[in-house]
């Protein structure tokens, strides 16, 4: 039973009974006195699950991945100062994938602004380039007010994006009332769903193309109807690429892009060069795709997505603003089973590289490619994937994956400053169990994720240790020069061992794949606590096996 104190303070009482009659429930707060009225009332009260993370930058990684699994704004909550741009990371993440995040900064009063006063900044607006509402809120609680917020959170439902709440309070900050003394006035905007209709000069342009491509970013599971994936499939004129991100299954959907594109000849690249490109879903992590579809760019290029669309390659026609279902449904109303080459033909050297891929991966030493090959096949069905940018989702595209597995990666921004505190942020919300396969220098840098009660016995960390950031190696550019190894790699020989045992994680290491299969069944077995498996693999060998794939495929 809480208390159910209220903050003095009215303007705090209406941010709180706002957010309770918009059902935000999840308050991630971290320390500070300017917050305190609101401290005060989220943990004092019914109806709110609060958490309590000290660092912001890992409290605002943590909140996205609750509310990327809940699809539900998550706020968080700060004092006043540099507090509030140390959200910045997750805020850029949450804007670019799309993702409800209420951003709650307490602030002193404008007039307190710039003349000298401790811990301040100007917060107002401070997210304004990555933000989809900012609600700078004046001293005293009034109707005005009441309204922002109730903006703000609509807004962050129905953009999908990040809002920003700034509170101003005076001092006294600590006191509290049984019972409120303001009623904020909370108004529901009536949800304009426009209908879409596709055109049909559309419907006919689609089934009369000869080559359509059909190219699947980030998706949450189960996303589209079986009905639509099975249609598209039977239609020999559209050939469908699968991200890894984009848990979209199908035998006859190629799910390893660069597998089968990295050495198409010339002929292949016209024969793949497509009428109508449609590409639905978020961000892309393949650059092969983006740089083939650049240079050999389709007659068309349509995007379906409700609010967004970006020219990726640099010949964007068609903005569809409607979800997939709503496009597939009318796309494929009519029944278009068409016998064409196009899906034949790249399901013909589909088949081909598939097998060299094998005979590769079972010539290859103990390397990256390697471990992730052994995940690949090992990992447990029916668990969330949390994976760290950027190798670790760049070799996991490169190979099969059980299509009960949901996998998840922060390809807004691509950065390597929250995939820990996102991944337990998404344990705590998603019941399946959650592995997060991490590099070590994402691991390292956001090691003060585990600084965080609330992580599900069952989580696991599997940290590929290559002494560094592996994938600069693999970028063209690559010398190994001292200038390489310090300011590109930031070469390290660190571990996560005395990270885990001052955070109470079970640790294991392994130096090679003998050690990985005898502790691989115990470790992924462990339900008693958090768990780390440290994978030490030979740094300079990692890019030589990497980059030899894509010429013997
Ligand atoms: C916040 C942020 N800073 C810098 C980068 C640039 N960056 C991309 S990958 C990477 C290194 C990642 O190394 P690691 O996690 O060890 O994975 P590896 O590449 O070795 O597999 C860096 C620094 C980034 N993406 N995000």
């Amino acid at each position: 039973m809480k208390a159910n104190l209220y903050p003095k303070i009215p303007l705090a009482q209406a941010v709180i009974e706002i957010f309770r009659q918009k059902e935000i429930q999840h308050i991630v707060i971290s320390p500070g006195s300017r917050n305190a009225p609101l401290t005060m009332g989220f943990t004092n009260q019914e109806g709110f699950t609060c958490y309590s993370i000290a660092d912001e930058r890992c409290a605002a990684f943590f909140a996205l991945g609750l509310a990327q699994q809940l699809q539900k704004p998550v706020a968080v909550v700060c004092t006043s100062g540099s507090a509030v741009l140390n959200y910045y990371p997750a805020v850029a993440e949450a804007f670019y994938s799309q993702i409800p995040l209420l951003i709650v900064s307490a602030d002193r009063p404008k007039s307190k602004i710039d003349i000298g006063d401790g811990q301040t900044i100007r917060q107002e607006n401070v997210f304004a380039n990555h933000i989809v509402f900012s609600a700078n809120l004046t001293e005293n609680a009034s109707e005005h007010n009441d309204s922002l917020i109730v903006s703000a959170i609509e807004t962050a439902i129905s953009q999908k994006g990040p809002a920003h709440i700034n509170v101003p309070f005076e001092e006294p900050l600590y006191e509290t009332l049984l019972e409120p003394t303001y009623v904020p006035k909370v108004t529901t905007s009536a949800i304009e769903e426009a209908e879409f209709t596709l055109a049909t000069k559309f419907i006919s342009e689609w089934q009369l193309a000869k080559k359509k491509l059909i190219l699947v970013g980030e998706l949450l599971p189960n996303a589209i109807e079986q009905k639509y994936i099975d249609s598209l499939a039977e239609d020999k004129s559209v050939l469908v690429l699968l991200e890894k991100t984009s848990n979209l299954h199908h035998s006859s959907f190629i799910d390893r892009i660069d597998t089968l594109i990295s050495t198409f000849t010339e002929e292949e690249k016209l024969n793949f060069q497509p009428d109508i490109l449609l590409t639905f879903g978020g961000m892309v992590v393949s650059k092969r795709i983006k740089s083939l579809l650049r240079n050999y760019q389709p007659k068309q290029h349509w995007h379906i997505d409700e609010f967004r669309a970006y020219d990726t390659f640099g010949c964007l026609s068609q903005h569809f603003k409607t979800n997939s279902t709503s496009f597939l449904s009318q796309l494929l109303a009519e029944n278009n089973v068409v016998e064409l080459k196009y899906q034949n033909d790249f399901q013909s050297i589909w088949q081909d590289r598939l097998v060299k891929h094998q005979k590769y991966m079972s010539e290859i030493p103990f390397s990256d490619f390697k471990v992730f090959d052994f995940l690949s096949r090992n990992l447990p069905e029916n668990i969330q994937l949390q994976v760290s940018n950027s190798s670790p989702i760049r070799y996991l595209q490169l190979l099969p994956c059980n299509k009960t597995i949901e996998v998840f990666c922060n390809r807004g921004t691509s950065g390597i400053d929250g995939s820990t505190s996102t991944a337990i942020g998404a344990a705590v919300a998603n019941k399946k169990p959650t592995v997060l396969i991490t590099g070590d220098i994402s691991f390292l840098y956001d090691s003060n994720a585990l600084w965080n009660n609330y992580i599900p016995k069952n989580f696991k960390i599997i940290l590929i240790n290559n002494s560094g950031g592996g994938i600069f190696r693999i970028l063209p550019g690559h010398q190994e020069t001292e200038t390489f190894n310090t300011f590109f790699e930031t070469s390290h020989h660190l571990t996560a061992e005395h990270l885990a045992k001052m955070y109470d994680f079970e640790y294991t290491s392994v130096q090679n794949e003998n050690e990985l299969h005898s502790v691989w069944d115990s470790f992924i077995s462990n339900q008693n606590t958090p768990s780390i498996l440290e994978i030490f693999t030979p740094e300079k060998i990692n890019d030589i096996v990497l980059l030899d794939y894509f010429r013997k495929l």
